[in-house]
């Protein structure tokens, strides 16, 4: 595969999670459904049914679809939207989580096992108990302990968790109204800590807390840096780095700290916005450099709900900070060539 070439063109995929299992690549994408319907700021456009599994032998090989992974018909506790989902690895068995609304609206998180990196799972009857919000990302740390970071603002439904319950709020105020605004403490993707079964929280999760340069927590305000989606964990030179999309504002950003449950403190930028309202990433390391999958709509030229994923390389300056990649210089290059 080239890098910043869509993985695959025969379907539409979206926020690739990617690990490394036996010296492949498995990308676990959401799969995105070229629907005719108009898009509003809840994610109504976002109608995914079922999972596809991609994977290559490595990174200049083709990219092959696996086929149904795990489909919405076969999860009996959800109604709708399958959206990003991630995989863990623990003693043979992967573990696939995803979110889904439930059979109330609400997004929730669940669980399905295979003894296969490409499935196909076997959803469990219900979501992971005191589950919510979106975008589960799970980070396996050095000394085998298993961390879930998940949760994204508006349709993902983070700020309607702030007192610990779901609170609907107004449906017809303006997106996010119902949650911290300007100078108050934006929030951050929730975190916990995975039990043994890989099928339940050891605790209750919590919120992370990104702080500023001054040790302030980020400012609900401060769109160009604050929490908004798509959180991933991972570590590099024995740091932890939390990385996530501002929404908004469009960037995928980070912030580094030395527990995996925070708090993080703001660093930089990791990619310049790419085409489509969306971004969403993951960072996996492969033969000794580090990669960066995401997706952009360049196959169906900027309809946001019809993504492709793709792979680019990320480098790391000497003092740890990483270097932000422009998603399109490479085609400035080429024009000039
Ligand atoms: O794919 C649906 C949603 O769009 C994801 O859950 C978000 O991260 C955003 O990419």
């Amino acid at each position: 595969m080239k890098q910043r070439e869509p993985l695959v063109r025969h379907i539409f995929t979206a926020d690739p999670s990617a690990h490394v299992f036996d010296d492949k690549i498995y990308v676990y994408p959401s799969h995105d459904i070229a629907h005719g319907g108009e898009d509003d700021d809840d994610g109504g456009e976002y109608q995914m049914e079922d999972y596809h599994i991609l994977s290559m032998d490595n990174l200049e090989a083709d990219c092959v679809d696996n086929g149904e992974a795990l489909h919405m018909k076969d999860v009996p506790w959800v109604s709708k939207q399958m959206w990003a989902p991630d995989v863990a690895r623990k003693d043979g068995k992967y573990y696939l989580y995803f979110p889904a609304r439930d059979k109330e609206g609400i997004f929730r998180v669940g669980v399905a096992v295979s003894d296969s990196p490409v499935g196909p799972f076997k959803a469990e009857p219900d979501y992971i108990k005191d589950s919510m919000s979106i975008d589960p990302a799970v980070f396996e740390d050095d000394n085998g302990r298993y961390y879930m970071y998940n949760g994204g603002l508006w349709g993902g439904q983070l700020e309607k968790w702030q007192t610990g319950e779901f609170v609907m709020g107004d449906p017809d105020m303006i997106p996010g109204a119902d949650g911290p605004q300007g100078d108050e403490a934006a929030l951050g993707p929730f975190a916990a800590e995975l039990a043994d079964d890989m099928k339940s929280f050891k605790e209750t999760p919590k919120m992370v807390q990104i702080l500023d340069e001054n040790g302030e927590p980020l400012k609900a305000g401060d769109e160009d840096r604050r929490y908004f989606e798509g959180p991933w964990v991972h570590k590099y030179n024995g740091l932890y780095y939390l990385s996530y999309s501002t929404g908004t504002t469009h960037y995928l950003v980070y912030a580094t700290g030395t527990d995996p449950m925070g708090p993080f403190t703001y660093r930089g930028r990791i990619m310049e916005p790419v085409l489509g309202w969306t971004t969403h990433h993951s960072i996996i390391e492969y033969h000794g450099k580090w990669y960066l999958f995401y997706h952009d709509c360049e196959l169906s030229n900027g309809i946001n709900h019809r993504r492709n994923v793709k792979y680019t390389e990320l480098e790391y300056n000497a003092d740890g900070t990483i270097k932000t990649i422009f998603p399109y210089d490479h085609l400035d290059k080429q024009d000039t060539v």
